[in-house]
């Protein structure tokens, strides 16, 4: 599971201020009070957008103003109503409370919004305090502020599909050709340090999380390399992929340590629905055979041309969509 947050400032529009004004033309003796109220301050609000999967955009902009309502003025004229700030965030964003961490909006459907922060009423023109005593009020009241808080965005992301292989192997590759997400690639292991999510598309429609994690080595269990705790992060994924590099000098083996690796981790690891993809087929000879994997069905791939990737992606889909959906439990 992946946890996405940012904190914002936010501050709503303030109200405009009422206005005290009277009529002043040449031939009306007394003009009455004509000063129009102050507009209402814009709202923050927090709405999904569909097509926004992470919550990265928040971290640099840290504070959200919304504008103030116009002042009230003379002839009756009312403040114009200052403009609503919208917030975008992805589907399935929540959002506290930063002091006392109560709920604000939790926003679970594609089209939620919620107004976060409100925006001052507009003040009250002096046309409104004429009374039959006094014709000529010099009372107007100011707008009130807009509400001013720090909230936090959080979301949670369960991957459907993690990678696992040895440094190298080209799982980072592999992830930023099928989505958009554009992790570090490298020709030296260890190149991963913090797991990539990505959003993987297949023909224009997205479909489904995929988890690039730091490479696994042998002894990892023991601790070498980066050891297996970022596995926590791909527990709870519903399919494996195992990316092999299919140009070292015994690919099976890799593998096999690979699938040691996990079973020291968790040995439920092994019997989730796995394939391979058999990777940097473009730099193998063409009558390149694969080795044997045992059960698992074997993709040959090139994620730097995506060759092969597209069968592979059809055969991930019918397997995601033949998994019941696991039960929610954090
Ligand atoms: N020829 C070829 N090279 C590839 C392919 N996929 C990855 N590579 C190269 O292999 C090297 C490692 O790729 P990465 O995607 O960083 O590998 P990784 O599995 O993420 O490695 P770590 O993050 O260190 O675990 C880079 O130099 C890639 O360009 C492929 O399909 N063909
Ligand atoms: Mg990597």
């Amino acid at each position: 599971m992946f946890v996405d947050i940012a904190t914002l400032h936010i501050k709503a529009g303030d109200g405009g201020n009422g206005c005290i004004s009277f009529r002043r033309e040449a031939h009306v003796p007394h003009g009455g009070p004509n000063g129009g109220d102050g507009g209402k301050g814009g709202d923050i609000i927090v709405a999904v957008d569909p097509n926004m999967n992470t919550l990265r955009d928040h971290r640099y902009r840290r504070r959200y103003e919304a504008k103030r309502g116009q002042h009230g003025q003379g002839s009756d004229k009312f403040g114009k109503a200052g403009e609503d700030t919208i917030i975008w965030v992805p589907q399935g964003t929540v959002v506290r409370h930063a002091e006392t961490h109560e709920i604000l909006a939790d926003l679970t459907t594609p089209d939620a919004r919620c107004v976060i922060a409100k925006g001052g009423k507009g003040g009250l023109g002096n046309a409104r305090f004429a009374t039959a005593n006094n014709r000529v009020p010099r009372k107007a009241t100011p707008g009130k502020p807009g509400e001013e808080l720090d909230i936090i965005l959080e979301l949670k992301t369960i991957a459907d599909v993690g990678l696992v292989g040895h440094p190298n192997a080209g799982k980072s590759t592999l992830l930023s050709r099928l989505s958009s997400a554009r992790p570090k690639v490298a020709a030296y292991p260890f190149t991963t340090l913090v797991p990539n999510l990505g959003y993987v598309t297949l023909d224009g429609v997205q479909s489904f999380v995929m988890a690039d994690i730091p490479g696994l080595i042998e002894g990892a269990h023991e601790g070498k390399g980066l050891g297996l705790d970022f596995l926590r992060h791909i527990e709870r994924t519903k399919l494996l992929i195992y990316v092999i590099d299919g140009s070292t000098e015994d690919p099976q083996a890799d593998f096999n340590i690979l699938q040691t690796e996990l079973r020291e981790y968790r040995p439920e690891l092994l019997a989730r629905p796995a394939l391979i993809a058999l990777n940097k087929m473009d730099i193998l000879p063409a009558d390149y055979a694969p080795p044997d994997f045992g059960n698992l069905p074997v993709f040959p791939i090139s994620a730097v041309t995506g060759h092969g990737t597209k069968p592979m992606l059809y055969e991930i889909i019918r397997q995601l969509n033949s998994i019941p959906p696991a039960s929610e439990t954090a």
